[in-house]
């Protein structure tokens, strides 16, 4: 079968991308952008509110801004990115053309009118219901149409996806097995079918009941099912930036991972156990038995935990074992102090790995403990966790690899180069300070989602210590730095992809060419593992062991102080 179409090769990277493959994944990834500036913008009037000397808006404005701001980052701007990522894993790394472009295209329009409707609503004023849109808590029809919208488009970019994997078989674009990053988008998208359509059993309900032709949706079940699609989707998050370590990895040290056979299983258990994992959303819930949440949440929650571990130690190793062929065998650690610590791609990937570890990690595990869960629950210490994992983990890494895109996909030299290099550090160990202190914040108890912490002037006052206020003094302040960052990241991007020196397209062919060995991201694109010679990583994991069960402890006995039994 002839398509007409033709490949692209990239002479800086030697990757190849299909005309229509290499239009959608720009119009995704830019629009993801907007989405990210949007929320990013909303994100000053978020901080600034919830700085207790600052207390910037109005109650009604803080909800409403609020709720954008989660539904723009956290939906908008990661799904927009990941459409393409999975374009990227699968026609660009497979060197094979999109399957069904027009309906492709189709997806994007669908999601885009689905995000504006959605946005629209929010900003009219009458559906400030925060992004987990709770029922009975009702906003307008168009709010729940455009979530559904968007999920129906972002459910035809995953069939898009799987049909391009098809055609690459079939065309035979690539020899032996697909290379694990596609392998791990596979996954990535395996699991977004099954969180959109989860999404899809409660959001259409509850927008029959905006309109009037249902009258109830049970609040219980609501949350129930809800958290199939809220959990699920930070799998699909987590799926997506581990593909994107390991790529980085491979492009940055040309890495192979340790052991390709171990990184693919742990794949598989996030597909098999992470839905299971969602109960951790409903500790506190009444209605669910207890028998069921501590297995959900003590056992299957384990295996998923296990698979991150397994990439945790299995991607700092890779680049390990590289760098030692390379050379750099000196000492425990030789081979990390020389990693390329100026290239914001491998910098923002190793500061998001090591804090989505950390702070996003062991606090998440923490908080997935039953008996645990009780001292946080509702907290800003939520907020917390997940900007430790959707911020640090996901937004940090799609950030570096944007980096890369520049020159690679938008054949653009990036501008602000000084500026660029500093970006990763600017922004993640701002996040990371930002993350401490809400979680900090939330340890002493400070409610999440609230726009007045201290009720004053009403019946239920109530003084905090001055160690909370203090705290979320601190998440305004290192909120506004990590907005700064954020702010670098889009004037680098777009800037370059608009004013940035146009580079050298490379060679056009009518065919596919199959991968050249010698070109620089040759490891992204094959199959294959390295070994495990890695004491460096060992020693790291170790670290990150003893800080895990040192910071379970701590709970453990924190709790027992506040609910006496003796
Ligand atoms: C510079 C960047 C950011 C800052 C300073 C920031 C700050 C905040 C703050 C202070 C809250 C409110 C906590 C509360 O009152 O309960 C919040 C909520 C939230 N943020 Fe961010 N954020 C940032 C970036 C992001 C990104 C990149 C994402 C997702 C990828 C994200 C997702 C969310 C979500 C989902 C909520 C919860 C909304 C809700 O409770 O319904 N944020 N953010
Ligand atoms: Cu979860």
């Amino acid at each position: 079968m002839t398509v007409q179409t033709t490949y692209r090769t990239c002479p800086r990277s030697g990757l190849q991308f299909e005309a229509q493959a290499e239009s959608l994944m720009k119009i995704n990834a830019v629009t993801a952008v907007v989405a990210l500036l949007v929320g990013g913008l909303l994100a000053i009037g978020v901080v600034l509110t919830r700085w207790p000397a600052v207390h910037w808006l109005a109650a009604d404005t803080f909800y409403m801004v609020l709720t954008a701001h989660g539904i723009d980052m956290l939906i908008f701007w990661i799904i927009f990115f990941e459409v393409a990522v999975l374009y990227f894993a699968s026609s660009t790394l497979l060197r094979c053309r999109i399957a069904t472009p027009k309906i492709a295209w189709a997806a994007y329009v669908l999601m885009l009118v689905g995000a504006v409707m959605n946005n629209v609503a929010v900003f009219q004023g009458e559906s400030s219901v925060m992004m987990t849109s709770y029922v009975p808590m009702m906003a307008h029809w168009s709010f729940y149409l455009g979530i559904i919208l968007f999920a129906v488009g972002a459910l035809i970019a995953c069939a898009v996806f799987f049909g391009t994997l098809v055609v690459a078989k079939r065309e035979k674009t690539y020899e032996g097995s697909v290379p694990l990053v596609t392998f791990g988008a596979t996954t990535a998208a395996i699991i977004a079918v099954f969180t959109l359509l989860s999404g899809a059993i409660i959001l259409v309900p509850t927008f029959f009941q905006s309109i009037g032709l249902l009258d109830h949706v049970d609040p219980l079940i609501y949350r129930t099912i809800w958290w199939a699609l809220g959990h699920s989707s930070q799998q699909i998050n987590v799926a997506a930036h581990i593909s994107i370590w390991y790529a980085v990895a491979a492009i940055a040290f040309g890495a192979k991972p340790m052991s390709e056979r171990v990184s693919r299983g742990a794949f598989l258990l996030y597909i098999l156990f992470l839905q299971l994992a969602s109960a951790h959303h409903l500790l506190a819930d009444p209605g669910i038995s207890t028998e069921w949440k501590v297995v959900n949440t003590s056992y299957f929650m384990y295996f998923a935990v296990l698979a991150s571990m397994i990439h945790a130690l299995s991607i700092p190793g890779a680049m390990e074992v590289a760098q030692r062929a390379k050379g750099y065998n000196k000492g425990l650690f030789e081979w990390l102090r020389k990693a390329p610590w100026g290239n914001p791609t491998f910098s923002g990937v190793f500061i998001a790995l090591v804090g989505f570890g950390f702070l996003g990690g062991i606090s998440g595990v923490m908080m997935g403990t039953e008996q645990l869960n009780l001292l946080i629950h509702n907290t800003i210490y939520v907020p917390g966790h997940f900007h430790a994992t959707v911020v640090i983990g996901t937004t940090l890494t799609f950030m570096a690899l944007t980096y890369f895109l520049i020159p690679v996909l938008f054949k653009r030299e990036m501008i602000l180069p000084g500026l660029a290099k500093i970006q990763p550090y600017l922004f993640g160990f701002s996040m990371y300070f930002f993350s401490l202190v809400m979680m900090g914040a939330g340890t002493l108890g400070v409610s999440r989602r609230h726009w007045d912490m201290a009720f004053s002037g009403h019946a239920l006052a109530y003084e905090w210590p001055g160690a909370a206020y203090l705290m979320m003094g601190l998440v305004g302040i290192s909120g506004i730095v990590a907005i700064v960052g954020g702010a670098a990241y889009v004037l680098i991007t777009v800037g370059s992809v608009f004013f940035g020196k146009k580079l050298d397209a490379g060679a056009v062919s009518p065919r596919f060419t199959p991968v050249s060995r010698a070109a620089p991201t040759a490891a992204a694109q094959t199959y294959g593992s390295a070994g495990f010679v890695a004491p460096g990583t060992f020693v790291l994991a170790m670290f990150f062991l003893v800080s895990f069960v040192l910071y379970y402890f701590v709970n453990w006995k924190y709790l027992s102080q506040l609910w006496g039994l003796s």
